[in-house]
């Protein structure tokens, strides 16, 4: 059979609008060399020998981590760095007080100048991509052009890259620009910028991450969740798994979990031996895509198709199958090794670090061996546990939205809001402590809204409105819940264990969205009684269960008191059903 005429053009021959911007970006940028990326394995594996050769990729130890390299980033580029990512609307209140803003025509002037000539001698990389499934309605497409090989085989393997998406472009005709230069790596001359009214990301000085990988923080969360504002579907930082019980019925959850958190965690959690008869399958594990389906129920899909996971505290106790997932075919950035050339991390529990993250002699007055927030990329398909639906083009529909995050008091370990408009105010009202997921001081904690605080690529009022909105629409909602894995005691223990411990609060909550567990109604929401959890088999005390179970009343107070002034700050923009909201609790509170 002849070979379909345009299956053999050249990649820069298949869609005008992206070979006139590459051109012109060419013309700016002046590199030595253009490469359309095919997306095919030769290419990759090419290019993995290159930066081996170069010795940017290390590999480790080919018979205990059979095709896995090691990359270290410049030790001042390790991180996402929110102080210098911005959201360039025309209006700055479009932006809101949760974006730091700049005008568009300030802020193209200021990377035109950072990205003139900044190529020259090196390669520039057109890597067009497609967000989500290929054959999926709601998938989206976007290109990418970098000067980045590392950048370039971190998208292989968390889009669908290459030909098949430049084709969907060429015959749709609309994408998401997005330009990035790692430039000198200087903190000072670097920005990450988005114009989301122009579909454009523009970002220079980091090679690392969510601010160089464009098609996962800047495009999936932050133009995505602008575009989906008016076209009526929600963008966000959550993990989707699927839940099998013993009686054999699958229901999805999705769950917001700021930064290092634990959503890749929870995506893959493997169910404790005294819970026989529940499986767990991974969608997503970071970013969902959320669309009100005909039947009004919400419908789901992962944008991405591979995981960029925090590596420390990986072992065998906490996720064998991350374990095991990470043994092959795996691209570490910033981990440490061994002296038999393994990597090796803080939590792994097995081998010693020989060299650090810096690639010294490991001295552990120089701090952790690995990065706290060194990270693994590696393909959906190495998850054990990836679900057969998780292609699905229509998504997957959810049962139940889980809000959470890190708080070492006052959040309990679950409870569940009284209705869709309670739980918008739940999710708004999250708060946890930083991580090193973003650079600047960690453990502090601050608000972070369905944990979008760094993600959301509009005003957090209309973004609420918008979430509002959304439930209005469905005549089938998921119920939503708040969850807290971090509760500690005074001396610092976590009274909960957490990991694969979790599904005994996810299994409560189905039974609660199905209409058949118990629950005592609380000011902020119901929580379960300790007899209302399946415990069995679990060795915690039975006071640790209690005050995890507990409402502390002044503490809650004085929480909303906190919260109150968070939202003031948003002014007449607040929709008025989420201050009736907190009143409410405020009332419940007494
Ligand atoms: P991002 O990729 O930054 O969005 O992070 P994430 O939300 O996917 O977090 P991840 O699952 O990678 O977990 C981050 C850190 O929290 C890791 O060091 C985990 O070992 C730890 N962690 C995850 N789940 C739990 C839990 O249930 N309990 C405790 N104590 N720690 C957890
Ligand atoms: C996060 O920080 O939430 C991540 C890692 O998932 S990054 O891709 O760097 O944003
Ligand atoms: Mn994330």
């Amino acid at each position: 059979m002849a070979t379909a005429p345009h299956a053999i053009l050249p990649l820069s021959r298949l869609s005008p609008a992206v070979a006139d911007w590459v051109e012109s970006v060419r013309h700016l940028t002046q590199p030595a060399a253009v490469h359309w990326c095919e997306g095919s394995e030769s290419e990759i594996r090419q290019l993995t020998a290159q930066l081996e050769q170069s010795g940017e990729l290390l590999r480790l130890d080919e018979k205990t981590f059979p095709n896995c390299h090691l990359a270290r980033s410049n030790p001042q580029d390790v991180a996402r760095v929110e102080h210098l990512t911005f959201v360039c609307t025309r209006n700055k209140e479009d932006a809101g007080p949760n974006n730091n803003w700049m005008a568009p025509a300030e802020a193209r002037a200021k990377m035109r100048n950072l990205f003139q000539g900044c190529m020259k001698g090196r390669t520039l990389y057109v890597v067009p991509y497609c967000m989500g499934p290929l054959n999926s309605p709601l998938s989206r497409y976007g290109v990418e052009i970098t000067d980045s090989a590392y950048v370039v085989l971190n998208m292989y393997t968390m889009t669908r890259m290459g030909r098949p998406a430049l084709e969907l472009i060429a015959r749709t005709g609309r994408f998401v620009k997005g330009l990035h230069s790692t430039g000198e790596l200087d903190p000072n001359r670097r920005f990450i910028m988005h114009f989301p009214e122009e579909l454009l990301i523009e970002s220079y000085g980091s090679g690392y991450g969510g601010n160089a990988l464009l098609g996962k923080k800047c495009h999936a969360l932050r133009i995505a969740s602008f575009q989906a504002r008016t076209e009526g579907w929600l963008a966000e930082h959550m993990l989707i798994v699927g839940l099998r019980n013993p009686r054999g019925e699958t229901h999805y959850v999705a769950a917001a979990f700021p930064s290092a958190c634990g959503k890749t965690n929870l995506a893959m959690l493997i169910p404790p031996d005294s819970m026989p008869g529940w499986k767990v399958f991974t969608v997503g594990d970071d970013i969902a895509w959320l669309h009100p389906g005909p039947d009004g129920r919400l419908w789901a899909i992962n944008p991405e198709s591979g995981y960029f996971g925090v590596v420390p505290g990986t072992n065998p106790e906490t996720n064998r199958n991350a374990y095991d997932m990470i043994r092959h075919d795996t691209l570490f950035t910033n981990v440490a090794v061994t002296a038999d050339n393994q990597p090796w991390w803080e939590g792994l529990k097995e081998g010693k670090p020989a060299t650090d993250w810096q690639g010294r002699p490991y001295d552990p007055a120089n701090g952790p061996a690995a990065h706290p927030n060194s990270r693994f990329t590696v393909s959906a398909k190495n998850n054990p546990g990836y679900s057969p639906h998780a292609e699905d083009p229509q998504g997957v529909p959810i049962s139940a939205i889980v809000f959470g995050g890190r708080r070492r008091t006052v959040a309990p370990l679950v409870y569940q809001s009284r209705d869709w408009a309670h739980g918008v105010l739940v999710g708004a009202s999250v708060a946890s402590e930083t991580t090193a997921a973003a650079t600047g001081q960690v453990g502090v904690v601050r608000r972070d809204p369905m944990a979008m605080q760094p993600f959301c690529g509009y005003n957090f009022a209309d973004y609420w409105q918008h979430w509002l909105d959304i439930g209005a629409k469905l005549s089938n909602p998921p119920k939503l819940f708040h969850v807290n894995w971090f509760r500690r005691d005074e001396q610092g223990r976590f009274l909960w264990p957490g990991y694969g411990e979790n599904l005994r609060v996810l299994a409560w909550m189905l039974e609660r969205a199905a209409g058949r567990a118990g629950a005592t109604q609380t000011a902020i929401g119901s929580l379960p009684r300790p007899e209302d959890l399946n415990l069995a088999g679990l060795n915690v005390a039975a006071a640790d269960v209690q005050e995890l179970l507990r409402v502390d009343q002044a503490a809650w107070r004085s929480e909303v008191g906190e919260f109150r002034k968070y939202l003031a700050q948003y002014g007449s923009r607040l929709p008025a059903k989420l201050t009736e909201q907190l009143d409410g609790v405020e009332r419940r509170l007494g």
